[in-house]
């Protein structure tokens, strides 16, 4: 029997937009060999960013976080392949761009600003249960 492929929620962030990085982004998604299955430029609203969010709520980064991700529009991407949430993970490197491994998109593109936030580009899903929440939410359609 074939395990079903894999999908994840991919955003490009406020500041890989801004900077122009979304076709970089994509490019690098599709030269890894995943399949592009939504991409859509959407605005972000404080209570669809408290479900995506949720676990985050309350903490002290949370209000500067969602004031960002609420600062341009975000490119909403769902991709699909074996392992791609293991692989797009690995893809955007740690969580701190300024650290991230060379070679990934945040070690690469990314660096820290003077803002209370940290920006790094991309959010991709971290597991299956996380994946199908986030699709629900930006892609309610799929
Ligand atoms: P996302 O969820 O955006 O892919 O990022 P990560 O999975 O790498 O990181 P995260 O969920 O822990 O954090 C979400 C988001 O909040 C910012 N952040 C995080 C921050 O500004 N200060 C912090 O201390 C942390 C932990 C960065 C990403």
């Amino acid at each position: 029997m074939t395990v079903p492929t894999e999908r994840t929620l991919i955003l490009v962030k406020p500041d890989g937009v801004e900077r122009g990085l979304s076709g970089e982004i994509l490019r690098r998604i599709e030269a890894k060999g995943y399949t592009l299955v939504a991409v859509e430029l959407k605005s972000a609203t404080p209570e669809l960013l408290e479900q995506h969010y949720a676990e985050h709520v309350g903490k002290p980064f949370y209000q500067p976080l969602v004031d960002f991700m609420l600062s341009g529009p975000v490119l909403a991407i769902v991709a699909e392949g074996d392992r791609v949430i293991e692989g797009f993970r690995s893809l955007a490197g740690a969580t701190d761009p300024t650290t991230a491994a060379p070679g990934t998109i945040r070690g690469d593109l990314g660096r820290h600003w003077p803002t209370k936030v940290i920006q790094n580009l991309v959010h991709g899903s971290d597991s299956e249960e996380s994946a199908a929440r986030e699709i629900a939410i930006w892609f309610p359609a799929l």
